[in-house]
């Protein structure tokens, strides 16, 4: 498994310092039992330059031969990644649905409208999401993305909602991105944007130990987690157990 350091902070808030998190990440995996076994590699990051920050991504993807993990960075990073990884399905963690109005470049407010309206992804499934614009309603809805709310989840139970990921999922290629705050504050303080009412580390941690039962699990990513923002590196730690759930 490879490891891709991307510490990016171009498509995200001003104050934040998510550049910081990919070596926190890195090092806090060393404290797991289980953690030999992958190779670490990273992204050239171009300041102030989007466009050339991303296409160094997708290169860098394109070269990957098997299965990785990317660390941001800001969620603008996934854009490139699954760019790189030719329509693959996404399955979609995030306390919001990112499909705010276009930008150029697509930024972490409208990663996923990017990827939908340039045909990028075969399909797209969202998980824990719970808060999200009139418009960004109107977008899901028309063009008919799978969404399990963070209520849902709650509602009907990992496990079900789980299972139903997966008959979906079955047989395709699939890209696995995480945004740490679909988790609860409570779980994952280390966040830009404080959500309340997301998921908790078991479901998530449920949900890895399942998809990674599947041939197509091509890749993920962890994005928007902010060291500086952290309590106790509670964010950073959960992070990087994220990273080693995923190894098959
Ligand atoms: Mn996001």
């Amino acid at each position: 498994m490879i490891i891709l350091k991307i510490p990016c902070n171009l498509g995200s808030l001003k104050e934040s310092h998510v550049e910081e998190a990919p070596d926190k990440i890195v090092e806090a995996t060393k404290e797991f039992f289980f953690s030999d076994g992958f190779e670490v590699e990273e992204v050239e990051v171009i300041k102030d330059n989007v466009s050339e920050t991303q296409e160094n991504i997708e290169k860098k993807v394109r070269e990957i031969d098997g299965f990785f993990v990317a660390l941001g960075g800001d969620h603008s990073i996934t854009y490139p990644i699954v760019k790189g990884l030719r329509r693959p399905w996404l399955l979609f963690l995030d306390a919001h649905p990112d499909c705010q109005s276009s930008f150029y470049p697509v930024s972490y407010e409208d990663v996923v409208r990017g990827l939908v309206e340039h045909d990028l992804v075969k399909g797209v499934i969202m998980l824990g999401v719970r808060n999200w614009s009139q418009e960004e309603r109107e977008f899901m809805r028309k063009h008919d993305l799978n969404v399990f709310t963070a209520n849902e989840v709650f509602e009907r139970g990992m496990k079900q909602v789980t299972d139903e990921v997966m008959g979906r999922l079955k047989g395709e290629r699939f890209y696995v991105s995480i945004d740490i705050d679909v988790f609860d504050p409570a779980f994952a303080p280390g966040t830009g944007w404080i959500e309340p009412g997301g998921l908790s580390s078991r479901d998530v941690i449920y949900l890895l130990r399942k998809l990674k039962l599947l041939k197509g699990f091509v890749g993920m990513d962890v994005v928007e987690v902010d060291p500086r923002k952290d309590v106790n590196d509670m964010t950073i730690k959960l992070a990087a157990r994220l990273l080693l759930e995923s190894k098959s």
